[in-house]
């Protein structure tokens, strides 16, 4: 039986990380991976999580499952961080999964669930593992353009057009903040126009956010997502824990699915849960109790969005300090976007084979079609990064 079995394609980043770790080079520099490191290289637990967990230890009296959509304060906690008060509780049901992937693979699930067929649009380019987990669950992909090669800008004509002949009761994916893989994100004005656009061809937005805080901050990063909930009558999100807390191996994620109604909301609620039960029944805990404790305790809150705003701002210098620098190695105006660009990625415009020779003349390793982690660009580096990305393009 097994020996039925095809060959899977590997993941292509997962991929680039252990040839990262295999390469003896001591000068080698990791831009691949979406995982936060500080300036030794580090990816940190926060410190408003260990004093969670710490506090958890002593406190923790039993193991017991939860619900089988997750614990309702982590569901309370994630609501307001996301949608503030845009839209009545009445109307948002919820589901915890583990990481933001599953709160993605059970959307699409409820999207097939639904039985309308309707198609599910992503941006051209997005994360790799959205087209991956839509064609495992078997809905009809869609792609909308979303990106300018040549500007590494929004191609925001191009995006409207496609998105002009979409169906009702299609979907429409968009990432919440912070797009991966590009950096590059849509304006205020762009998605008032995109909302306007999805709720009058009765389509549904499926906000996946897995980079709240990263951006432009904790609450301007919610923007689109929250614009959004204000006007669509149906809304689906999936948002990671992931980055923003940290807690990237304790899978935290959760799903918030906006009816039109109270009644409707019911239902929802119920096929949320009965996703989860046919999957692996009660979802992981640890991760959401830990963002329910530190978003629920002021001091540890406090700690929290404190830590976050210096990794944010981190990011936001090793941008402009990147452009800088390249303009000066280059001689142009070339990579000016990179200081636009928001989010740990930014997608430079290079060739597969000007990566390739990045990564093996210079051991720098980005993503194949050119992404960068901007959290490894740290400042003994920036000299380093900028004259092999020069080198590459000018031989
Ligand atoms: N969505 C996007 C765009 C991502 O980049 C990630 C990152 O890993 C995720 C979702 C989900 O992450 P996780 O499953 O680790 O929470
Ligand atoms: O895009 C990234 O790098 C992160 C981490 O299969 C990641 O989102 C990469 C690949 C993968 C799962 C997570």
């Amino acid at each position: 039986m097994l020996s039925n079995l095809q060959k899977q394609p590997a993941d292509r980043i997962i991929g680039l990380s252990a040839l990262y770790r295999a390469d003896p080079r001591p000068e080698k520099i990791d831009l691949g991976v979406g995982v936060y490191k500080d300036a030794q290289g580090n990816t940190p637990i926060m410190r408003a999580i260990k004093k969670a967990e710490k506090q958890l230890w002593n406190e923790e009296t039993t193991k017991t499952y939860t619900a089988l959509i997750g614990d309702g304060g982590f569901h309370t906690v994630m609501h307001e961080l996301i949608l503030g008060d845009t839209v009545d509780r009445d109307r948002v049901s919820y589901c915890a999964t583990p990481g933001g992937t599953g709160a993605i693979h059970h959307v699409l699930e409820l999207v097939k669930m639904t039985g309308t067929g309707g198609t599910v649009w992503f941006s051209d380019p997005t994360w790799g593992n959205h087209l991956t987990i839509a064609k495992h669950v078997g809905v009809p992909v869609g792609k909308y353009g979303y990106f300018d090669a040549e500007t590494c800008a929004v191609d925001f004509d191009k995006m409207m057009a496609d998105l002009n002949g979409i169906a009702q009761n299609d979907v429409v994916v968009l990432h919440g903040c912070c797009h991966n893989p590009t950096g590059a994100n849509l304006t205020k004005d762009q998605w008032d126009q995109v909302a306007d656009l999805i709720v009058a061809k009765g389509a549904i937005p499926f906000i996946d956010i897995a980079y709240q805080g990263f951006g432009d901050g904790l609450i301007e990063d919610t923007y689109g997502p929250r614009l959004m909930a204000a006007r669509a009558p149906q809304m689906l999100i999936a948002a990671s824990c992931s980055k923003n807390f940290g807690i990237y191996r304790e899978r935290t994620g959760l799903i918030l699915a906006i009816s039109p109604d109270a009644e409707t909301n019911a239902i929802t609620q119920g096929n949320l849960s009965y996703v989860n039960r046919q999957n692996f029944s009660f979802p992981p805990d640890h991760g959401a109790r830990l963002v329910t404790m530190v978003l629920s305790d002021p001091e540890l809150r406090a700690d929290w969005m404190a830590e976050l705003e210096e990794v944010r701002l981190g990011m936001l210098s090793a941008r402009k300090k990147l452009a800088e620098a390249l303009r000066k190695a280059s001689n142009s105006d070339r990579f000016d976007f990179i200081a636009d660009h928001r989010g740990m990625f930014s997608r430079l415009g290079l060739t597969e084979a000007q990566v390739d020779r990045l990564r093996e003349e210079h051991a720098i390793y980005m993503v194949f079609d050119s992404r960068l982690n901007i959290a490894g660009v740290t400042e003994d580096k920036i000299e380093t990064i900028a004259n092999a990305v020069v080198s590459v393009i000018r031989t």
